[in-house]
């Protein structure tokens, strides 16, 4: 792996592969059947803080760059896909108040992740996903309070976040613009999971339906101002898509891992597989996708880092990443040959891990039009 990244990093890593390997790969595969939530697992992940990693330093967390951060975000989807989606949704439930919120509210965010919660954005509806803004929950005023009434669905850590921050319409005839943000806390009345999904692939990762009704937030809860719901969601999914980017390069990494390990112990025609140019070009190929995906996030969170803009850079590694996971996913099962088909092995898991990641935090298609809006002018 090639990240350029702090001392202070490069030890945290050590420990993250160690507990990677003896805590988390393994132990995954049976939650990948029986797609429940690994709690077990995830307690040893905050005993390590690596809910964590994220968190500004002013308000409680380890203070290293994006790339850092990346760096041990990688090392977790090596190990499991749906285990470092987990993480990363929490940072994607947190980003709309370091964004947006005030002093009070970053701070309450902070204390509650650091003290081994985990966060949730909900945006999407049943009616509202590439067109996010189409939403129909709605926020009505009463007094010091906003209620809530509506349904999200396919919220990444529904079930298990302690704080989401939520979208919904405060003046419907102003559009898009009508849109604002709340700060909801788990707990509170009417606030509850609804459907959980039963996913294809990142099967230890939570997705569920977010049902309000009747939801009570104090008027101190809106994260900006009202209508400045749906800029904030756009800033947040700018920041967001390089970090699934670098999700997805981790599950690229992992077939290339496996591909050549399956290589050197497979033989065929008196010798192992990998000593075929065919086998070993196509290992390259692979790399060569990876590496560029995994140089594509550094840039993107290096401009974050430095406060140049990162929309573009970020969508486009988003939207790489994804399909190189994919491509990398199908060419390990081809080195597996029908062994890789089958469940017994590891690569199969890749490919259904993987796709998703065409699909979420903006489809590759939406992606071509928010990198397009960049580089044409919208
Ligand atoms: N940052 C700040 N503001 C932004 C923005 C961004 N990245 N993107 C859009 N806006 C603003 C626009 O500037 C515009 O405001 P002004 O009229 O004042 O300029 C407003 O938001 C509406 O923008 P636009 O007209 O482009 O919105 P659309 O409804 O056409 O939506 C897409 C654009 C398709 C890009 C948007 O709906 C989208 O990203 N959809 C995918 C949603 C998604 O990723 N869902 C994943 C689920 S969350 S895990």
């Amino acid at each position: 792996m090639s990240y350029i990244i702090s001392e202070e990093a490069q030890d945290l890593l050590k420990d993250v592969h160690d507990f990677c390997e003896k805590e988390v790969k393994e132990q995954c595969k049976d939650y990948d059947k029986s797609g429940e939530w690994p709690k077990e697992i995830y307690d040893k992940a905050i005993d390590m803080q690596l809910q964590s990693l994220e968190i500004p330093e002013e308000y409680g967390g380890p203070g290293l760059s994006r790339v850092d951060v990346a760096a041990l975000i990688e090392e977790m989807a090596i190990a499991d896909a749906g285990f470092a989606m987990t993480i990363s949704a929490s940072g994607l439930g947190t980003k709309p108040v370091l964004i947006a919120g005030n002093e009070e509210q970053k701070q309450r965010v902070c204390d509650i992740i650091v003290n081994g919660g985990f966060g949730a954005f909900a945006l999407t509806e049943p009616g509202a996903g590439s067109d996010a803004g189409a939403g129909t929950t709605t926020a009505v005023r009463d007094g010091d309070e906003y209620v809530l009434n509506g349904r999200k669905c396919f919220i990444t850590n529904g079930g298990i976040a302690d704080f989401y921050c939520i979208t919904a319409m405060t003046d419907k005839s102003k559009g898009v613009k009508g849109i604002s943000m709340f700060l909801v806390e788990k707990g509170t009345p009417g606030l509850s999971a609804g459907h959980e999904e039963d996913k294809l692939g990142i099967r230890t990762s939570n997705t569920t339906d977010v049902v309000l009704e009747d939801v009570r937030v104090p008027a101190e809860n809106l994260l900006g101002k009202e209508g400045e719901g749906f800029k904030i969601a756009m800033q947040t999914l700018d920041q967001a898509r390089a970090w699934v980017a670098c999700v997805a390069t981790g599950i690229a990494q992992r077939g290339i891992n496996e591909a050549i390990a399956y290589g050197k112990e497979r033989i065929q025609f008196g010798k192992p597989i990998i000593r075929n140019q065919a086998l070993q070009f196509k290992i390259a190929d692979m790399d060569i996708k990876t590496e560029t995906a995994r140089q594509m996030v550094a840039n993107a969170l290096t401009r974050m880092d430095t406060g140049l803009p990162y929309g573009r850079e970020a969508a486009i590694a988003k939207c790489y990443a994804g399909d190189i996971a994919m491509d990398v996913a199908s060419e390990a099962i081809q080195m597996f040959g029908g062994y890789g088909y089958s469940r017994d092995y590891p690569v199969e898991k890749l490919l259904r891990d993987a796709k998703i990641f065409q699909i979420f935090e903006g489809t590759n298609e939406v992606m071509h039009i928010v990198i397009a809006n960049h580089t044409i002018g919208r």
